[in-house]
């Protein structure tokens, strides 16, 4: 994607926030002019309920809320009533732990990864104390990508389900979650996604895949905090069940037992994030007409030229997949994503995050939430620069120019 000049006027906390480079949109991405104009336009015009209005407004409400199911649903090649609007991709996860668990017992099994964020290893450990199932999970190969012989080896007639993070938040690696796919059904497990990171970097096609769910995050999809998304199959969403009980998600409530509502409002209870979703909505929208293919190219462009900028810089240890794989050519998709993990001998990335933010220059130092993973790396954290579709290579220049700095204060 050739930046337009256009893409960066649309984003007003980029002048804001006067800095010299934002290059933190893996925690959370701005929002562009669009989805904060159509959260403005609830707020100011349409300000009501959804879903028990009987009146025009609350009609106008109801239909901007639902249509964004068809919009989320088009980003994702998925149908409208796959779609679940949830607080985020850890609200997802936990659904689908509690709802998906309590199907799971004793001598059964869950695989996730090394790699994985604390948003979807927490719930299944969490999950599994409760029901008894066991978690076995995907080793990392030392170029940082899944090991699949060992995936082939752990995916067995025990597995119920394989819940594996999509593109890594804290390496890049973008895992072939295809190949989990078929080694998860052929042995009648379903596979789950933490889209969280992916799908502001990619095309998701959920048929392409054939992912049973899928979860991501408005905030990074540069939309609003405090709402997501939750593909799930439509014959899995019909068998499974809610975990959260309340208004909006009932058929019959009586003194002593209640039905459902169909999916998937089923998994929707109470007052939803009304104002979140139809700004998520504008957002999807918003990435669908930049065209996500030009979203990745740009991503593949600048995450080439970061990769060569910053291993020039001596005492950098990139800790992710190198510049040289990062491609695959065969199916012309990323192997990695423009989530750029590094350690500088001698610095602590706490440091050198706040030497860099001196510098003008926000990144995130630290674990990424994914302790387990650096434990294995045998390091307390990495500092982590990520791009969105604002980022151009000045804001790379201006990464390794504050390195320097940074560097020469802390005499290393
Ligand atoms: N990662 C980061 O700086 P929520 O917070 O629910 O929107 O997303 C949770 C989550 C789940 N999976 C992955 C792979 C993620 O990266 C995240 C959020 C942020 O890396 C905050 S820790």
């Amino acid at each position: 994607m050739k930046l337009s000049a256009d893409i960066l006027k649309d984003f007003p906390s980029l002048h804001a926030m006067d800095m010299r480079a934002y290059l933190d949109s893996a925690a959370s991405s701005l929002t562009p002019k669009p989805a904060l104009e159509a959260m403005d336009d609830y707020y100011s015009n349409f300000r009501a309920n959804v879903h028990r209005g009987m009146y025009a407004t609350s009609a106008k409400a109801t239909e901007r809320y639902e249509a964004v199911r068809e919009v989320a649903a088009k980003f994702l090649n998925a149908s409208a009533d796959e779609i679940v609007f949830t607080s985020g991709t850890t609200d997802a996860l936990n659904l689908l732990a509690s709802s998906l668990g309590r199907m799971f017992g004793p001598g059964d099994e869950v695989v996730l990864t090394e790699m994985e964020h604390h948003a979807d290893l927490v719930p299944w450990q969490e999950a599994a104390k409760r029901h008894g199932f066991a978690l076995k999970f995907i080793p990392m190969r030392p170029d940082f990508t899944l090991d699949m012989d060992a995936a082939r080896a752990l995916i067995t007639p025990k597995t119920k389900a394989v819940s594996v993070v999509h593109a890594s938040n804290a390496l890049g690696t973008v895992n072939p979650v295809k190949g989990l796919a078929v080694l998860a059904h052929a042995v009648g497990a379903v596979i789950i996604l933490d889209a969280a990171q992916s799908a502001a970097h990619m095309k998701l096609d959920v048929r392409e895949l054939d992912c049973d769910f899928l979860a991501f995050s408005a905030h990074k999809t540069y939309g609003p905090t405090g709402v997501g998304a939750l593909y799930g199959k439509k014959a899995l969403l019909e068998k499974l069940e809610p975990s959260r009980y309340g208004g909006d998600m009932i058929r019959e409530v009586k003194l002593g037992s209640s039905t459902w509502n169909e999916p998937p409002w089923k998994f929707e209870a109470g007052t939803p994030n009304i104002a979140g979703v139809i700004g998520f909505g504008a957002a999807l929208g918003y990435l669908m007409d930049i065209g996500m293919e030009n979203v990745e190219a740009h991503d593949r462009e600048l995450t080439a030229y970061a990769l060569k900028k910053l291993s020039a810089v001596p005492g950098v240890r990139l800790i992710g997949p190198i510049a040289a794989n990062f491609h695959d050519r065969e199916n012309s998709r990323a192997k990695r994503i423009g989530v750029i993990s590094f350690v500088v001998e001698g610095a602590h990335p706490h440091d050198l995050a706040t030497l860099l933010d001196r510098e003008g220059v926000a990144v995130r130092g630290g674990h990424h939430c994914a302790m387990p993973l650096m434990s294995k790396l045998g390091i307390a954290g990495t500092t982590r620069a990520s791009f969105g579709i604002y980022n151009e290579e000045k804001d790379v220049d201006a990464l390794v120019d504050a390195l320097l700095k940074a560097k020469a204060v802390l005499k290393i």
